[in-house]
């Protein structure tokens, strides 16, 4: 609760405990009932009047303080439950092009520089493979959808010739299992429906999926971190050879999943569900899940317990399970709802003077005695960000009491778990904005937050809530990897789903708020966008590489966000985790396990 509708709960309070206390007071007297018909007929109607213009000139005010009323966590939940404003969705032209001109900016370098490499590095002009086996499409088909969203015929008909032409998996050497993927199937599939089913893609799917199954021939039945494609054969991660992290194996399933719709074969599909049988059965007493899992056995293995790298889409994935089946599948809502229980009581916390609401992580700790403790560290990684607007799909679908909701949805649509995940969905939301207020305007990849006990005491180096470990000691080092900003999409995902569920414009503004900032600090002039190795210099410092979700995710929710919400509904469609938009279905009968 807010300390402003905490005071008025007080206010409240107190303005009738002194009545109260005192012996009542007769009703006032008056000579004749002339003072009461002049406060009916003469003060009474301009008050409503003012009351009825006050109301259409800003109905939230009132909204604000029915909220306050009714005691939701935040003034700002107050202001969109029960908003009876329309919510406008239609484009925003200038800036949707703006969006789509950055676009052709990064494109059109890559196109000219590295076509066909797997990745692109902006300052030197050049592009590599992930292997020297040769590349597998990276850049090229994380970029298919977006082309054919943004209506890019020119650009989207060589990228498929190149698809058509020169993309093979017969490659000798290790690539990672969920990075192929999200990225790589994943366009294929979604390329393959936004093109209206061109078969090309559904074969090189199928081609490129039927190459990663063997990794599952594990005793757990989890999938190797890595896979040769040629040799079709599941790797070990030789840095963790005996773990794979639970990010990584539950986030086959999408993809696989809708494969398996397409081809009528139920083997993708019984491959990823059996992955997913086998973590329920393994979770942690408290209800969560660890970084890491043991592939033999298939149990978590002691391990960080957070939202971020090696989780975050463990997360995002139970619950877009869910919803890709068209909400039949109560195994992963429950599954879902757990999950969020568990954060809530775990891992969502409040800053010490601020009261931003963010995320931390839980790390094992074992004494000289064997005793294990688990050490909370206010650590939150630029990749959580993705949970304010997954939180918010959330209340909207396993915490609706009714579907659809209205848009934003109104307090009596969502159960108490849907109105708690909306609250603090929206209020993650805000501090990854806050994450936002550096010198460039851009969020760092790890933030850590202010606690009590972490001895730094009053320190005017640190004058906020949160700060970038490291990075204001000595400006002339190399700043630290936490101070980075690789063209990450995590918060204007959460904005896009934000907007998508409220119709609220400050989503609209932030999304360009951060749109400009990139423009301004990781533009590169020759073409394309650069990482930035530390988002509280200006100008900038620029690291060569543009990470292959810029154009898959970050310009694409860009894109999503001021185009006419008729594109991509969120009632029928499902974005994988690389952003690869695949349509809601039906599970067949065939296809039931
Ligand atoms: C993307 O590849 C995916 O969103 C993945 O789930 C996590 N990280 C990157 C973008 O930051």
């Amino acid at each position: 609760m807010s300390s402003e509708v905490r005071q008025r709960k007080k206010a409240a309070k107190g303005t009738t405990a002194v009545p109260a206390a005192r012996p009542p007071r007769p009703p006032a007297e008056t000579d004749s009932g002339v003072g009461g018909s002049f406060f009916l007929l003469i003060v009474l109607p301009p008050i409503c009047l003012c009351i009825i213009i006050l109301y259409f000139i800003n109905p939230n005010i009132f909204h604000n303080a029915i909220g306050a009323f009714l005691g939701y966590d935040e003034r700002e939940t107050a202001r969109v439950f029960g908003s009876d404003l329309p919510p406008d969705f239609t484009a925003d032209i200038p800036k949707r092009d703006a969006i789509v001109q950055a676009f052709k900016h990064a494109w059109s370098a890559y196109e000219r520089d590295a076509m066909g490499a797997d990745e692109y590095h902006p300052l030197s002009h050049e592009g590599t493979n992930l292997t020297s086996a040769g590349g597998i499409g990276y850049t090229v088909v994380d970029s298919l959808d977006t082309m054919l969203l943004m209506g890019l015929d020119q650009e989207y008909a060589r990228a498929r010739n190149w698809v058509a032409t020169k993309m093979t998996f017969e490659r000798d050497a290790s690539f990672n299992t969920f990075e192929t993927t999200i990225r790589v199937l994943g366009g294929l599939l979604s390329a393959y429906h936004l093109s209206g089913n061109d078969e090309l893609y559904l074969e090189k799917a199928s081609d490129l999926a039927e190459r990663i199954l063997p990794t599952f021939q594990t005793p757990s039945g989890f999938p190797l971190t890595n896979v040769n494609l040629a040799k079709k054969e599941g790797i070990v991660d030789p840095n963790w050879p005996d773990y794979v992290s639970s990010a990584e194996i539950a986030t086959l399933q999408l993809e696989f999943r809708y494969l398996s719709l397409l081809t009528g074969n139920s083997i993708y599909w019984e491959k990823v569900e059996a992955v997913m049988q086998t973590i329920k059965g393994a979770l942690l007493p408290h209800g969560m899940a660890s970084i890491f899992l043991d592939w033999r056995t298939g149990e978590f293995v002691l391990s960080a317990v957070r939202l971020g790298s090696r989780a975050d889409s463990y997360y995002e994935y139970l619950l877009k399970q869910y919803i890709q089946t068209n909400s039949v599948e109560n195994f992963y809502r429950d599954m879902y709802n757990d999950a969020m229980d568990a954060i809530h009581k775990n891992l969502i916390k409040k800053s010490v003077s601020s009261k931003m609401v963010y995320t931390s992580e839980l790390i094992p700790e074992t004494n000289r005695n064997e005793v294990l403790s688990w050490r909370l560290t206010p650590k939150q990684d630029h990749l959580v960000c993705f949970l304010g607007g997954s939180l918010m799909l959330g209340a909207t679908t396993t915490g609706a009491v009714k579907r659809p909701v209205s848009v934003p949805p109104k307090a009596d649509e969502l159960t108490e778990q849907g109105k708690r995940d909306w609250n603090t969905g929206m209020a993650l939301i805000k501090t990854c904005m806050e994450t936002h207020n550096t010198a460039t305007g851009l969020a760092p990849e790890i933030a850590h937050f202010r606690i009590a006990s972490d001895g730094m005491g009053h320190d005017p180096k640190f004058p906020g809530d949160w700060y970038i470990k490291g990075a204001r000691l000595r400006p002339d080092e190399l700043p630290p990897y936490d101070a980075r900003y690789i063209l990450r999409p995590e918060t204007i995902e959460s904005l896009f789903i934000a907007f998508r569920l409220t119709g609220n414009e400050k989503y609209r503004d932030w999304a360009w708020r951060i749109f400009s900032a990139i423009e301004a600090h990781c533009r590169v002039e020759t073409g394309g966008y650069a990482s930035i190795l530390n988002v509280d210099e200006v100008p900038s410092r620029k690291e060569d590489k543009m990470e292959t979700f810029m154009l898959s995710e970050t310009l694409k929710y860009l894109y999503l966000i001021f185009a006419d919400a008729s594109v991509l509904p969120l009632e029928k469609y499902v974005l994988n985790t690389e952003a690869h938009p695949l349509p809601i279905f039906d599970i067949p009968p065939e296809l039931l396990i």
